[in-house]
Formats: structure tokens, C-alpha cells, sequence
């Protein structure tokens, strides 16, 4: 299997973007080839200042390779790297119906809450299908918000090959069943845009100050409640162990607890979960000539392969390449 798939700079990475994307990057890492990449050309469209995207662009590089993306495995790169894929998203471009991009929720969503849409944002999901497509990837591990874009990398694909013969391979997104969509603060899907995220690096104390805030519903302690449509038990349910998940459900169905328990020890179960990739972190930051050097070799990788995909999809429509 062939495997792609790419984060953005937009900010620090959170419990949403690990649970639901970046575990599975780890544990598809071994398959036949992998390409991850950091989104920074699609983050170009909300990041619109210099310094912060190259303090982003450091940071999403240090983390993914302290949660154990390992370069000896799979290709780790910046987008920009690639200036094929810009060639790919064009031609791609020149083929996608306005109506497919106007239905996308992720687009609408964004106008709908006042985020100002350029034309950027309105054709992201062309620059996505680039993305995968130059890969020839057969999986793309996501969390459910990106699931309707790779049905639009299908539908271009599918129709780009219908016209001009088969050039490229159909991608299908792989989801993790528990945390394919992993709440916020508030309940809602944790997302940078929402003001609702857990850092996976947050300081620790900061962390726990943020679980300590968490809203809760206001029915009196001794009442049984539903842990499943409870925000807290679902982010302690990225965390605990089996048996220690079981304990918490039988406290809610019991009642009588108060939920600063369930608070303290989602905190301490995050707290030892994202320690020992802390000082992986630390260690890495004070080299930055050996992940300058991991992103430069994941390009040329990167860079063969997409040279490759582009050639096929050139020749097939009739810009024959020298
Ligand atoms: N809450 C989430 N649950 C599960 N998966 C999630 N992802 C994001 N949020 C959740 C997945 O993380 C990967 C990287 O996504 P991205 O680069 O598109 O990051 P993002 O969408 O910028 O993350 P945000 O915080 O949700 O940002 P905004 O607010 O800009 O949309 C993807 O695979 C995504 O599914």
C-alpha cells in the first residue's frame, strides 16, 4: 500500500490532529511507501504572516517527528518542496466543476462563521487532490472532516481518467473508528478555528489549568449520567486502558461522583501519555540541521516520485513534456 497524507502549519498540532491523523501516520509508516507532509502552502491561505508560518512550519516538523514519525521509513517534507504538485493542482484545476467545490462543507462552514474565503480557500480541495494524486496514493489517513474531500480527489481523478485514459490511482481515506472526529473543549469537534483545542505539547501545567476549566453539565452529583455523550469521559476515552475506561463508565452509570475526578485524571493520563515525547522534542529543537536535513532528503524522494505522476498526466492530455 501507498500511503499519503499532509498536516497543516496553522498553528500547535492538538489532541484532534493526533488521535484522529497523526497515530495513524506512526502506525502506517511501515507500509510500502509513506509521504507526509506539512500543508504549508494550504496553511499560506489562513497564516498570512511570514514569521509565524516558519515558526509553525519548525514546530509541525519537530512534533511529528517526536510522536515517532521516523525518516528512515517514510518521506517526511514541506509542500512548497514540490512545486510539481502546484503543476499537477493546475492542471486538476482545469477540469473540476465549479458545483463540486461550491458543496463542500468545510468551505461553507468556514464562510458561514465569517472566515474571510479567497480563492485559496475555495479550491484547497484541488491542491488536496494534487497532493495525493502526484503520489499515486492508495491510502489516505484522516480524521471524518477530510473524508469529502478525498471523495472530490476521486471524482477528479475518475474523471481526468475517463477523458484521457488511466493516469491516476483512487485514493480511499482511512479513519479510526474512535477518533475519527475527537471533541473540544466545548463538545464540539476540537479544531484550531473553534478556540477549543488541548495542545499535545500544551506545558503541562497549562494543560491540566485547561482540563480544570472544562464546561460540565450542571445535574447533581449523585445522579447516574450517560458517559457516552459526555465531552469528558470521550477525551478520557482517548487515554485510558480498557480497564480503567470500564471503572470511569460504571462511575457514571452509578452516580455520585463529582466531575472534577473525571477531570484529574484525564489529566494525568494525558500528562503520561504525551511525557516521554517530550523530551524527544527537546532533544530534537537543538538540532535543527539534522530535520533541516530529514525534510530536504523527504523532497528529493517526494520530488521523483510527483516528477513521475506529473509526466504521465502531461503526456496524457497533450502538454508533452521535453
Ligand atoms: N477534531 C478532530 N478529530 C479527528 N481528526 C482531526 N483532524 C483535525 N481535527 C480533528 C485531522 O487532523 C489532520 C490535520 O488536519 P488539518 O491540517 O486540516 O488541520 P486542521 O483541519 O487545520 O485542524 P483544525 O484544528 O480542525 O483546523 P481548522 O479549524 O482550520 O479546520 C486531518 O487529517 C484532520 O482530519
Amino acid at each position: 500500500m501507498r500511503v499519503l497524507s499532509g498536516i497543516q502549519p496553522t498553528g500547535r498540532f492538538h489532541w484532534g490532529n493526533y488521535f484522529g491523523a497523526i497515530r495513524q501516520y506512526i502506525d502506517l509508516q511501515n507500509e510500502e511507501a509513506s509521504y507526509y507532509f506539512i500543508a504549508n502552502l494550504h496553511a499560506l491561505t489562513t497564516v498570512r504572516d511570514k514569521t509565524q508560518l516558519e515558526e509553525n512550519t519548525r514546530d509541525a516538523a519537530l512534533d511529528l517527528l517526536a510522536l515517532g514519525l521516523d525518516p528512515n521509513k517514510a518521506s517526511l517534507f514541506l509542500q512548497s518542496d514540490v512545486p510539481e504538485v502546484s503543476e499537477l493542482c493546475w492542471i486538476l484545476m482545469t477540469g473540476t466543476p465549479m458545483g463540486l467545490l461550491e458543496r463542500c462543507v468545510s468551505y461553507k462552514d468556514k464562510v458561514a462563521r465569517g472566515i474571510n474565503a479567497g480563492a485559496g480557500l475555495f479550491t484547497y480541495p484541488v491542491l488536496m487532490a494534487a497532493d495525493i494524486l502526484a503520489y499515486d496514493a492508495n491510502i489516505v489517513p484522516v480524521g471524518a472532516d477530510q473524508v469529502q474531500h478525498i471523495e472530490v480527489t476521486r471524482d477528479l481523478a475518475q474523471s481526468f481518467n475517463h477523458h484521457f485514459g488511466e493516469v491516476f490511482v483512487l485514493p480511499q481515506a482511512k479513519l479510526l473508528d474512535a477518533s475519527a472526529k475527537v471533541v473540544g473543549t466545548d463538545g464540539e469537534k476540537m479544531s484550531k478555528s473553534y478556540d477549543n483545542t488541548i495542545g499535545i505539547f500544551e506545558d503541562a501545567k497549562a494543560m491540566r489549568k485547561k482540563i480544570m476549566r472544562i464546561v460540565t453539565d450542571s445535574r447533581p452529583m449523585e445522579d447516574p449520567k450517560d458517559p457516552e455523550t459526555d465531552h469528558l469521559f470521550l477525551l478520557f476515552r482517548l487515554f485510558a486502558t480498557p480497564e480503567a475506561l470500564q471503572e470511569m463508565a460504571d462511575l457514571y452509570n452509578k452516580g455520585g461522583f463529582g466531575y472534577g475526578h473525571v477531570k484529574k485524571a484525564l489529566a494525568d493520563a494525558a500528562d503520561e501519555y504525551f511525557g516521554e515525547f517530550r523530551a524527544k522534542r527537546a532533544e530534537l529543537a537543538a538540532q535543527p540541521d539534522k530535520v533541516r536535513e530529514i525534510l530536504g532528503d523527504g523532497a528529493a524522494a517526494a520530488r521523483k516520485q510527483a516528477g513521475a505522476v506529473l509526466r504521465r498526466a502531461q503526456e496524457a492530455c497533450g502538454l508533452m513534456p521535453a
